[in-house]
């Protein structure tokens, strides 16, 4: 039986433009898998996988969006309770990265939380490398981060390049801001809706889980 037991749950969500490889980034994370053709019509929500942080389990909770702007209304349902943004853009499609700043960032600033956290994700990177395809140049990108105080990553879902670790070393930042240091009280509310009952021990509670 699988187990069901974690600390906290932080729930992510990757943005961006169509067709930039969120869908791929997601299933290279959770499932090692990678198609060629479009992977749109899966149709996933979201995927979950539990690892371990500083001596407790962290539930990560990573939502694909399925369609750019399609389906307003389950916007809200979308960005509500997420803490940290992966927006991606094809390393490849210049248009996607001028996005991430005329499109991304405000659909953030108006729909989540005020203290939101973003990593910027540069997608395709084998395909910008062995094809000399880049239109977006890494110095570019980077900048752009530091000034926006985002992570960044350029990655390859494809050849599994920086996909685990741009998404283990973001949630670590998010679990260091928001529950390390910052807004102790949310914990609890995070919690909620966990197996983990408010009384039991965490000892007792690392024992007993298993992390995929
Ligand atoms: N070469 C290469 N192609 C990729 C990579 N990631 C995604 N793709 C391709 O880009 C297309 C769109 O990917 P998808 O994940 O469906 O994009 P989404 O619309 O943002 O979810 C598909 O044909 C993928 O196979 C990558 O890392 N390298
Ligand atoms: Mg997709």
């Amino acid at each position: 039986m699988e187990a069901q037991l974690f600390d906290y749950q932080i729930k992510t969500c990757i943005i961006g433009n169509e067709w930039c490889g969120k869908s791929s980034f997601l299933l290279r994370f959770f499932d090692q898998e990678f198609y060629s053709q479009s992977i749109g019509t899966i149709g996933v929500d979201f995927k979950t996988k539990r690892i371990e942080m500083n001596d407790f389990i962290v539930r990560i909770q990573l939502w694909d969006q399925i369609k750019t702007n399609r389906f307003q209304r389950n916007t809200n349902y979308f960005y509500r309770g997420a803490y940290l943004f992966f927006i991606c853009y094809d390393i490849t499609d210049l248009g996607s990265f001028l996005d991430v700043e005329k499109v991304w960032i405000p659909t953030l600033e108006r729909y989540a939380r005020a203290d939101f956290m973003v990593t910027l994700i540069g997608t395709k990177l084998d395909k910008a490398d062995l094809y000399s395809e880049r239109k977006v140049p890494y110095e570019i990108a980077k900048k752009y981060a530091e000034e926006h105080n985002m992570e960044f990553y350029e990655t390859s879902s494809k050849y599994d390049i920086n996909v685990n670790q741009s998404v283990i070393n973001s949630t670590f930042r998010v679990f260091k801001s928001y529950f390390e240091n910052k807004e102790i009280d949310i914990a609890p509310n995070i919690n909620k809706n966990n197996s983990i009952s408010n009384n039991s021990n965490n000892n007792n509670k690392k024992k007993n889980c298993k992390i995929n």
